[in-house]
C-alpha cells in the first residue's frame, strides 16, 4: 500500500500506458469512430464499460487501493477490487475516436464494493467523471461476473434504426420486435437466437432502468430501450458493437422495403425453423 501522491500520479500514468491495454484502446478508437459515423452517438450519446481487471496483477490492484474513494449509492460486493475502463460523462464519441485516453477513466471498486475512485489521464485537474449510466453498467458488470460470463463489455448507443422501430406501436413487445428482426435476415437468428430484450420507456440513469435492464440481460445479449437506444454485451467492444450492427441491419431492410412502398415478406416459419435447427446445441 502506498500513500505518496507522487507515486499515485506516476501510477495513473503507468496504467494508461500499460501495453496489454493497447489493443483495448485501439478498439475504443475504431468503435467510437463507427458509432459517430453511423449517427448512433449524437452530441454526448453512448457510453461503455470494459472490465479490465484481468490485465492487472494483485500488486497493481493493491496500489490502486491507496487512492481516495467516493461512495457508491449501492453496494456491489462481487465487484470488490475490480477495475473498469469507462467512457467519461459528457464526452463525445467523435472526440473519443481521436483521443481515447482523454475521454475515458478507470473506475476502481473498493474492497467493500461500496465505493470507487477514478483514475484519469489528467491527475492534476478535475477528475473526468464516469458515464451518467454508471449504476446500470456496474449492475450489469456484477451480473456478468456472478454468471462467470466471458463477456466483459457493456456498450450503450442510440441506434437510430432500432429507436425508429420502437416508435411503432405494433413492435413494442419482445415477441413482435423479434419476429420482425429475425424475419428480415437469416444472420439475426443465427447470431442472436435469444433475440433482443425490450424495455418500455423508463427515465435514463434511474435505478428502475438499471433493474429492468439487468433482468432482461439474464436472457439476452442486446436490450432495446424504447424510444432511446440499446445496450449490448460482448467479450470485446467489437463484439458488443457487432450485436448492434446485426439488428440495425434487419431494421434497415424493413424500412428500405417500406420506403419503396412494399411490405417485406420476412423469412417464413419453415425457413426460420431450418435456421434454428442448424444452430449448434
Ligand atoms: O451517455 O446516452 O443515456 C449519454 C447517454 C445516456
Ligand atoms: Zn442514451
Amino acid at each position: 500500500m502506498i500513500g505518496n501522491i507522487d507515486n499515485l500520479l506516476n501510477f495513473s500514468n503507468d496504467i494508461f500506458q500499460k501495453k496489454e491495454l493497447k489493443s483495448v484502446f485501439i478498439q475504443i478508437t475504431s468503435i467510437a469512430q463507427i458509432l459517430w459515423d453511423r449517427g448512433w452517438a449524437e452530441r454526448n450519446a453512448g457510453n461503455f464499460s470494459i472490465n479490465v481487471t484481468g490485465f492487472f496483477n494483485e500488486k497493481e490492484l493493491d496500489r490502486l487501493s491507496a487512492y481516495p474513494f467516493f461512495p457508491l449509492s449501492k453496494r456491489y460486493p462481487t465487484l470488490a477490487r475490480t477495475l473498469f475502463l469507462v467512457s467519461g460523462t459528457g464526452t463525445r464519441m467523435r472526440d473519443m475516436a481521436k483521443h481515447p485516453a482523454e475521454n475515458v477513466c478507470f473506475v476502481y471498486i473498493s474492497e467493500s464494493g461500496s465505493a470507487y475512485h477514478i483514475i484519469d489521464d489528467n491527475p492534476e485537474g478535475d477528475p473526468l467523471r464516469p458515464t451518467s449510466e454508471l449504476s446500470t453498467h456496474l449492475a450489469i458488470q456484477q451480473q456478468l461476473l456472478q454468471k462467470k460470463s466471458t463477456e466483459k463489455v457493456v456498450l450503450h448507443a442510440h441506434v437510430t434504426e432500432l429507436i425508429a422501430l420502437s416508435q411503432l406501436a405494433r413492435f413494442t413487445s419482445e415477441k413482435a420486435i423479434n419476429s420482425l428482426l429475425w424475419g428480415m435476415h437469416p444472420e439475426t437468428l443465427l447470431f442472436l437466437p435469444d433475440g433482443v430484450g425490450f424495455i418500455p420507456f423508463i427515465l435514463p440513469g434511474s435505478d428502475t432502468i438499471a433493474l429492468a435492464t439487468l433482468k432482461s440481460f439474464e436472457t439476452h445479449k442486446l436490450v432495446l430501450w424504447e424510444k432511446h437506444g440499446c445496450m449490448a454485451l460482448g467479450a470485446s467492444l467489437s463484439e458488443a458493437f457487432d450485436h448492434l450492427d446485426l439488428v440495425a441491419k434487419s431494421a434497415r431492410i424493413y424500412f428500405l422495403c417500406k420506403s419503396a412502398g412494399m411490405d417485406p415478406e420476412g423469412l417464413n416459419n419453415m425457413q426460420l425453423k431450418e435456421i434454428h435447427d442448424s444452430l449448434p446445441r
